[in-house]
């Protein structure tokens, strides 16, 4: 039988078929020699064990579209990145590292700025921030329910991952879409600033036809991923014009003279703070030993 790996904890994977067979399955022993590890999202052949209800065996991994390593899920058409106009305040370079993470990993993107029903200028401010890196942006709140249609759109006939920080409200947004997720939200500490009941596993919920959504655990940091220095800029869209301005073709946008960029940057056209998180991005990568 074919089915899709909608979560996994521990070693155990829920398998559902496309006629809603659901069973918990363990992989066979051949993975782990193999070194291959199902993850959510992952097509499998299974099989049903009849002595023991509701439980199965997963018998193969059919061939994966993608895979992405933040989070771990694989067969993504798109994620949809959060951050919160409101409670927990918004960082920029935790946006930035989760779009480069994504556009590293070949997924397209989309950015909700939620909660906006708790600081409207703030949505408005993010908004603006990312306007010229082309990624749609969209505002909404799963409170007061402002925005979901659009959203809920964007949504339709794809598999999108839920990705930001943790108390964002990625589970919220859920429960909004999908009433029946029943989703466990997290309480704000207000030390902290992040949610208390907050989600430990990717899941996949079915939101439509042909539509699902992932909730996944949040992160609270995110290092820049294994790349070169001079690979960053191509994953900044918005330094592709400005760059061929660049005297160097080299030009890392750094201390370079004659640097597209940082003319961009001083004219407006790049926002001071996605340079910075690009210049911490080099900084992070040469900090790094070579292995
Ligand atoms: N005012 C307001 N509060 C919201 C909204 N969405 C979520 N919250 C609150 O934010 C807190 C955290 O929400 P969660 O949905 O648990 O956040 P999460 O992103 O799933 O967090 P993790 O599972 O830890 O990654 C809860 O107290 C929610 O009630 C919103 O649109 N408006
Ligand atoms: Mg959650
Ligand atoms: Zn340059």
């Amino acid at each position: 039988m074919q089915g899709k790996i909608i979560k996994g904890v521990g070693g155990f994977y829920t398998v559902q078929s496309g006629e809603g067979i659901l069973a918990v399955c363990r992989a066979k022993g051949v993975f782990r020699s193999r070194g291959e590890k199902p993850l959510v999202g992952d097509e499998v052949d299974f099989s049903l064990i009849p002595e023991e209800e509701g439980t199965g065996r997963i018998d193969a991994l059919l061939p994966r579209k993608n895979e992405l390593i933040r989070p771990a899920v694989a067969n993504m058409d798109q994620a949809l990145i959060l951050v919160s106009a409101g409670k927990p305040a918004f960082h920029p370079l935790l946006l930035d590292n989760f779009l480069l993470w994504m556009a590293w990993q070949g997924v397209p993107v989309l950015i909700g700025v939620g909660k906006c029903d708790q600081d409207r200028e703030e949505a408005q401010r993010i908004a603006a921030l990312y306007q010229k890196t082309g990624y749609p942006v969209l505002i909404f709140s799963a409170l007061s329910g402002e925005g979901l249609p659009a959203l809920r759109e964007k949504l339709k006939n794809r598999t999108t991952v839920l990705a930001g920080a943790s108390g964002v409200g990625k589970s919220t947004l859920l429960n909004a879409l999908i009433p029946d997720a029943g989703m466990e939200i997290g309480e704000l500490s207000d030390r902290l600033g992040r949610g208390r009941h907050t989600t430990r596993h990717s899941e996949i919920f079915f939101l439509e036809r042909n539509s699902f959504v992932l909730d996944t655990p949040g992160f609270t940091s995110l290092e820049t991923p294994e790349l070169k220095a001079e690979e960053v800029a191509q994953y900044y869209p918005e330094f592709t014009e400005p760059a061929k301005h660049c005297r160097f073709p080299d030009c890392l946008h750094d201390k370079e003279p004659d640097c597209g960029v940082k003319a961009a940057l001083r004219s407006g056209e790049v926002e001071r703070s996605r340079y910075e998180s690009y210049r911490r991005n080099l900084e992070d990568i040469r900090g790094r030993r070579p292995y």
